[in-house]
């Protein structure tokens, strides 16, 4: 498996030669198109793309594409390899959602392999959009999810080293990504896809900020704040502080910003501002990323600070990774 770091470096040496990739603005007429968060959505997209390019749905794609992070043993952020809160424990969020509204979700989910897949069944078997903790567990272990302990030994050990600080002030991606030399902080895996029958879907998957306290939701499965997806309009996800994404409703914001006619850019670059007017200060140290693709298949991402990258794939492109534009563009703001 190819780790995130080789996705990385592979862009930036594209990007040093002077032959950064350049996004297709919209894929060919009719074409599907995934994008993803994160250096290591290019894997997810590959994921994603096996699906779109058998003609499958966006809804398959996306989970096959977090199912593909939930799985990666490189990835400290996402699923199995994720740190746990600040008791030691791992716990999972996700969601998934469908360009007609149908939408499925679990927080605080421990001992699950599959987040994103066990959101899918509350959304196809239930008549609730969330299951949250142990009713989570509960409900994933009735539909056939084999419980196992998730947390890896390196995990255990980084969370060790964190209690011997004994400090609780969680920071997200406050040690910039997208240079060499930077060390994973925390990122969250968000998919959007739009198939060839022009159906969108989306699906968000993390294992929250590190350290976390027992308990704490982010904003990846709250449908509005980590994703939104509306067929008429177009689908948006995030990454970054969580509490930032929620007190703004961020991912219906960026949607409702482009049914108001905004382009996906435009549409993530002033929910960015938004969080920015609320709390100017606090907005200097936390990091907050937005992606979205409109319905003809245009994407567009913005983010607070430097080093956000996002990752697009369609017949025509591959494995494009390109960094967002960002509000703060030095790396002392
Ligand atoms: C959370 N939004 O749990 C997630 C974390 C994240 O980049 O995306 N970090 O708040």
């Amino acid at each position: 498996m190819t780790s995130r770091r080789d996705f990385l470096q592979a862009s930036l040496l594209l990007a040093g030669a002077g032959s950064a990739p350049r996004l297709l603005a919209t894929p060919a007429a009719g074409g599907a198109r995934v994008v993803s968060t994160w250096d290591f959505g290019v894997g997810a997209n590959q994921a994603a793309w096996q699906v779109l390019d058998a003609g499958g749905t966006a809804l398959d794609a996306v989970e096959a594409g977090a199912r593909w992070a939930e799985s990666d043993l490189c990835n400290p952020t996402v699923g199995r390899c994720g740190n746990p809160d600040r008791d030691g424990v791992l716990t999972l969020d996700a969601s998934i959602m469908q360009g007609d509204g149908r939408c499925g979700a679990v927080a605080a989910l421990r001992d699950i392999l599959h987040p994103v897949s066990v959101a899918r069944r509350v959304m196809e078997r239930t008549p609730h959009v969330m299951l949250v903790g142990e009713g989570a567990r509960q409900f994933a272990v009735e539909q056939g999810f084999e419980p196992r302990r998730l947390l890896t030994p390196a995990a255990e050990q980084a969370w060790r080293e964190w209690r011997e600080t004994e400090r609780y002030a969680p920071q997200i991606n406050a040690e910039r990504r997208g240079r060499p030399g930077d060390k994973d902080n925390h990122d969250t895996l968000g998919l959007l896809a739009i198939d060839a029958q022009g159906r969108m879907a989306g699906a968000c998957t993390t294992s929250g900020m590190a350290w976390k306290m027992h308990g704490r939701v982010g904003d990846s499965p709250i449908i509005g704040a980590g994703l939104y997806v509306d067929d008429e309009v177009g689908a948006a996800t995030a990454s970054g502080m969580g509490e930032e994404m929620m007190r703004n409703a961020a991912a219906f914001l960026v949607v409702e910003l482009m049914r108001q006619g905004r382009s996906p850019a435009q549409a993530c670059r002033e929910a960015t501002e938004r969080v920015v007017r609320k709390r100017p200060e606090a907005s200097r140290t936390l990091q907050v990323c937005f992606l979205a693709m409109d319905r003809t298949g245009e994407v567009g991402a913005y983010a607070l600070h430097r080093g956000f990258v996002y990752a697009v794939c369609d017949a025509a492109q591959r494995d494009t990774l390109l960094e967002s534009a960002s509000v703060y563009t030095s790396e002392q703001a």
